[in-house]
């Protein structure tokens, strides 16, 4: 009995250490799988390659770095994807820095005469290219762009462009001939500080609250 029970011990003992092992081997086989399996998934996910040189998007963002290191050079710049001449494809538009001078005399605007600070619309031809139309279509800009948005302000089924600047913003109103007209002062909304903001919050909170301030 006691060889008997000890055989039986051994024997169960052997048992759960083969199935320990199969176990083991198991949920090894299951790991590796998984792994596999992820390593399949990464694969199958979308990439992304750079052909802006292949669709001759060429624009390069211009901040007009300086010694002084202006807060808005760090701010610079905007992008708005969106179809302006109606044709189905969409187009793009990058707002742009200025020229800073180093330093900055007081009082003075970036200058955007230069080409290279200009900012720039791509018309979308359709075959995996654009076409720079900024000048043909009057968007070279003034001031240091710092944002952009699109809307059909007036609701005439046109995308209109509202770029934000340092300097003033500008609102363009797309004519849908392909080109625009700078509307912002008679839109009213070329905000440009602290002080013209309070005075056009002041303006609005009057209007809301029957033109006497209150
Ligand atoms: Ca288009
Ligand atoms: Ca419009």
């Amino acid at each position: 009995m006691r060889w008997l029970s000890k055989t039986t011990s051994v024997c169960t003992g052997s048992w759960w250490f083969a199935m320990a092992a199969a176990m083991i081997s198991a949920s090894l086989l299951v790991f590796v799988a998984l792994l596999r399996g992820d390593e399949a998934g990464r694969a199958g996910l979308p990439t992304f390659v750079n052909i802006a040189d292949e669709a001759h998007v060429d624009f390069k963002c211009e901040p007009s770095k300086t010694s002084r290191k202006y807060l808005i050079e760090t701010m610079v710049g905007g992008v708005a994807v969106f179809d302006y001449d109606g044709d189905g494809l969409l187009d793009i538009f990058f707002a742009n820095g200025a020229a800073l001078q180093d330093p900055m005399p007081a009082g003075k605007v970036p200058d955007k005469a230069d080409p290279r600070y200009w900012n720039r619309l791509y018309h979308n031809n359709g075959d995996g290219t654009f076409t720079d139309v900024t000048e043909k279509v009057g968007l070279q800009g003034k001031f240091y762009g710092q944002g952009v948005a699109i809307r059909d302000y007036d609701n005439d089924g046109r995308p209109d462009i509202y770029v934000t600047n340092f300097g003033h913003n500008i609102l363009y109103h797309n004519n849908g001939d392909g080109t625009f007209t700078d509307v912002t002062e008679k839109a009213g909304v070329g905000a440009t500080g602290p002080a013209e903001l309070r005075r056009e919050r002041q303006s609005l909170a009057a209007g809301q609250h029957g033109g006497n301030g209150q």
